[in-house]
């Protein structure tokens, strides 16, 4: 077991790392701006360790007063007009241990259809570490619904009953048991708390110094003390768990949401870059008089690519690693398709005999010829990135095989030769 602490920190760090990555290259990097952002997002909420607390009831129950009562100031307004607030708005308040607590305002629900009411619950609650589901009196039906929608989004809740100046003790009494006896199972027990926001004004009677009666309207001082203790109390208790387990869920779903994002963006990327180095070799091939030339440019092309594919995998391999890799993949070409290093040895030889004859002709030929080298050069070497740099239990063997079975060979070679053919025009 961990604690929650604990449980947060390795969120975080491992998000870090999700976004830290120095292996992941910039085209990769770009094209994944969105979700890097969002992670960003997330991480600065965790690390700021920011707490959640909302208000929630009917309309003029003293939402806005209550947490101006707590605040100690006068930040919300207030009002004896229904509908006072008509706006979510937030207030920084204390801390409570590393975190930053924000009391969160919301309108009374009377006003808006039960539909309208579900949705504004399930936001409150959504972002909320601990509700205060505000009521002035007995539950009443509209009340006891928007309980059950906001217990069901599974948050700590407290309900208080505000405006507690209204009711003699015994009152004040009965009307916690009643509401604690219909909160039953929604809320947790002993969390039905009396308060008063803002005491209606009294009329006080002073003796002063002389005998003499004074006397004048005061408004009597907020008595939330037992519901403030309370709120600390969960938030030291519950917030921090709460968090990390929000967090730890987020992060779990946003990772995984990200692997996937990782590959596809990879494979994307990776897909363009071997067709590059594909035609580039096709062209270099088909242009290049001298045959012995052909097969050093040739394979220099090939461990370019290799090592710009490791790089986009985040796996960089050096020019030694690449080369030796290459002549692995080679050797496992050759071995399957009738020696393509041979034929393409074969072309070139045959182009320099041939030249001036019909030198379009062989270079579009042998040009595609390299390109398919390339080209399977290229995924193979892929897949042996996307294995993590391993053939796997499989083996170079059947991984090239695995490529060769599943690509169309001649339309490859047939749409190469046409680009290569285009290129090779518009170069002369
Ligand atoms: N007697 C008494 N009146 C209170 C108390 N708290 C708030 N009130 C009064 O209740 C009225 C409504 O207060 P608000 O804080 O605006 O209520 P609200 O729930 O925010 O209302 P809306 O924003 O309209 O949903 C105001 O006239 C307050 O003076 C209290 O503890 N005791
Ligand atoms: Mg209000």
């Amino acid at each position: 077991m961990s604690t929650p602490e604990q449980h947060l920190a390795r969120t975080i760090d491992s998000l870090r790392a999700l976004v830290d990555d120095p292996a992941l290259p910039e085209d990769v990097r770009r094209a994944l701006a969105p979700e890097f952002t969002e992670i960003e997002a997330l991480i600065d909420k965790l690390e700021h360790g920011e707490l959640h607390v909302a208000v929630f009831g009917r309309v003029s129950v003293g939402k806005s007063a209550l947490l101006n009562a707590l605040l100690g100031a006068n930040h919300f307004s207030v009002g004896v007009l229904h509908g006072t607030t008509t706006a979510r708005e937030a207030a920084r308040w204390s801390r409570i241990g590393d975190s930053g607590v924000h009391l969160i305002d919301t309108p009374g629900i009377d006003e808006i259809d039960g539909a309208e009411r579900e949705r504004l619950a399930h936001q409150v609650a959504g972002r909320a570490d601990l509700v205060l589901f505000v009521v002035d009196g007995d539950l009443t039906a509209t009340e006891g619904e928007a309980l059950r929608l906001l217990a069901a989004e599974r948050r700590p809740i407290l309900l208080v009953l505000n405006k507690a100046d209204q009711y003699t003790a015994s009152e004040r009494a009965a009307l916690i048991e009643r509401l604690t006896g219909k909160s039953r199972g929604l809320v947790a027990p002993g969390a039905v708390l009396a308060a008063s926001a803002l005491p209606a004004p009294r009329r006080v009677i002073r003796i002063d110094a002389s005998g003499q009666e004074n006397e004048s309207i005061e408004r009597p001082a907020p008595d939330i003390a037992a519901l403030r203790e309370r709120i600390y109390e969960v938030l030291a208790r519950e917030g921090k768990t709460l968090a990390a387990l929000n967090a730890g869920l987020f992060a779990g779903r946003i990772s995984d949401q990200l692997g996937e994002r990782l590959i596809a963006v990879r494979a994307g990327i990776a897909e363009k870059l071997i067709r590059n180095y594909a035609l580039g070799k096709g062209v270099a091939v088909g242009l290049t008089p001298v045959p012995v030339a052909d097969l050093a440019a040739a394979a220099a092309l090939d461990v370019a690519l290799v090592m710009h594919l490791g790089h986009v995998y985040g796996l960089p391999l050096t020019r030694a690693e690449a080369g030796e890799l290459v002549l692995k993949i080679a050797a496992q070409v050759a071995a399957l398709m009738g020696a393509i290093w041979g034929v393409n040895f074969l072309a070139s030889t045959l182009k320099g005999i041939s030249a001036g004859l019909s030198t379009a002709l062989t270079a579009g030929a042998q040009g595609a010829l390299a390109y398919f080298a390339t080209y399977i050069t290229g995924r193979a070497a892929e897949a042996y990135f996307q294995a993590g740099k391993s053939w796997g239990e499989r083996g170079p063997k059947r991984v090239v095989e695995e490529i060769l079975s599943g690509l169309d060979r001649d339309s490859i070679l047939k749409d190469a030769r046409t680009e290569i053919l285009a290129r090779l025009k518009g170069s002369r």
